[in-house]
């Protein structure tokens, strides 16, 4: 297994390249959509959580999609830091928000990810990180949860007000949008859009060379702000599969979302999926308790047994990469990088107790 760290869009330069590398990072998973734009309660050194208005703020140019130079920049940046660019993580509402809203613009958006996807192949990037989810990343808060009061993400309870209408994923899209609110989607309806896309997107995939890998919803419920959710039980993961066969069809296996879902099954949910050799890359992170009442913990310090974890993913030969997700803020003149070099530390050290 490899580690790797996840850095936001404004992370992506020299210093965060050292700063992984030198924790002991050998891949780098990077965001490309801003989250932190025109939306001030987003500390830029902490994950966004935003609010119910405008969750994390302004998607970006519909206009603008990732360049075959930014993207080949981008991974000889990494390169040149002694690092390898393993994925890139999550589309930009901007690009393909009426592929989850179904809207008029659905055909220009496939093909805004079809390119997308060939441009990531021809840039040598192997992995596409999506989350296919109407409400997104939605309803979370910020507090004192982790140890010694480190600040931390969770949820007090559910989030239903319901969806303004210019807005998916969590973010804005159209903020000249009327005055209105979305009206709920049936969840059958959300997983025929759910195989329509794969459909077509996974055949340019498997041509580019890219594996498409998706994230559980976070905060896995039913229902968020009154749209349905897709895998908000880890047995949605192998329904997710089912739909295409393709072996561009792969997960984005975050290990906390799946603690968070209520029927519990995460352990063989790791089994199953890596036998399955279906895991694009792994979020390696820890929590305590279950929706909508959970907060994100320190990694050694949650509910889930983390080295189990490893030893059933080494046990199936999973060879990819683990990066942190998101870890709670330690109280230092840089709380997110003390944050992430503390889980980094523990993950190299269970690594080799495993000898992998
Ligand atoms: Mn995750």
């Amino acid at each position: 297994m490899k580690l790797g760290l996840g850095l936001y869009r404004h992370q992506l330069d020299r210093a965060h390249f050292q700063f992984a590398r030198q924790i002991g990072a050998t891949h780098i998973v990077a965001h490309l959509v801003d989250y932190f734009r025109g939306n001030p309660r987003n500390a830029r050194g902490d994950q966004p959580t935003g609010g119910v208005e405008g969750g994390w703020g302004r998607a970006g140019d519909p206009g603008a999609l990732w360049s075959l130079d930014e993207l080949t920049a981008l991974r000889r940046d990494i390169e040149a830091a002694g690092l390898k660019l393993e994925a890139i993580e999550n589309f930009d509402p901007a690009h393909w928000h009426d592929i989850l809203l179904d809207g008029p613009r659905r055909a220009l958006h496939i093909e805004n990810i079809k390119t997308i996807v060939r441009r990531l192949g021809r840039a040598g990037i192997p992995v596409m990180g999506y989350n296919f989810s109407i409400a997104g990343v939605a309803g979370r808060t910020t507090g004192p949860y982790a140890r010694g009061g480190a600040p931390s993400v969770g949820m007090e309870g559910p989030v239903d007000d319901p969806l303004p209408l210019g807005m998916v994923w969590n973010m804005v899209y159209d903020p000249a949008a009327p005055a209105g609110t979305l009206p709920p989607v049936a969840p059958g309806e959300l997983w025929r859009r759910l195989k329509n896309f794969l459909d077509e997107i996974l055949p340019v995939a498997e041509e580019a060379g890219v594996r498409l890998a998706a994230h559980p919803d976070d905060p896995p419920l039913p229902f968020v702000r009154g749209q349905p959710r897709l895998v908000h039980q880890p047995r949605h993961y192998q329904r997710l599969i089912d739909l295409n066969p393709s072996p561009a069809n792969a997960l984005e296996f975050c290990i906390g979302s799946l603690a968070e879902m209520t029927e519990g099954g995460l352990y063989e949910a790791v089994e199953r999926h890596s036998r399955q050799r279906r895991i694009g890359y792994v979020h390696f992170r820890n929590i305590r308790g279950k929706v909508p009442h959970y907060k994100e913990t320190f990694i050694d310090d949650g509910d889930v047994d983390m080295l189990r974890v490893l030893a059933l993913l080494k046990q199936n030969g999973f060879d990819g990469v683990l990066i942190p997700d998101h870890t709670p803020q330690v109280a230092c003149p840089a709380p997110w990088h003390a944050g992430m070099a503390y889980a980094m530390g523990y993950m190299k050290a269970a690594l080799a107790s495993l000898a992998v």
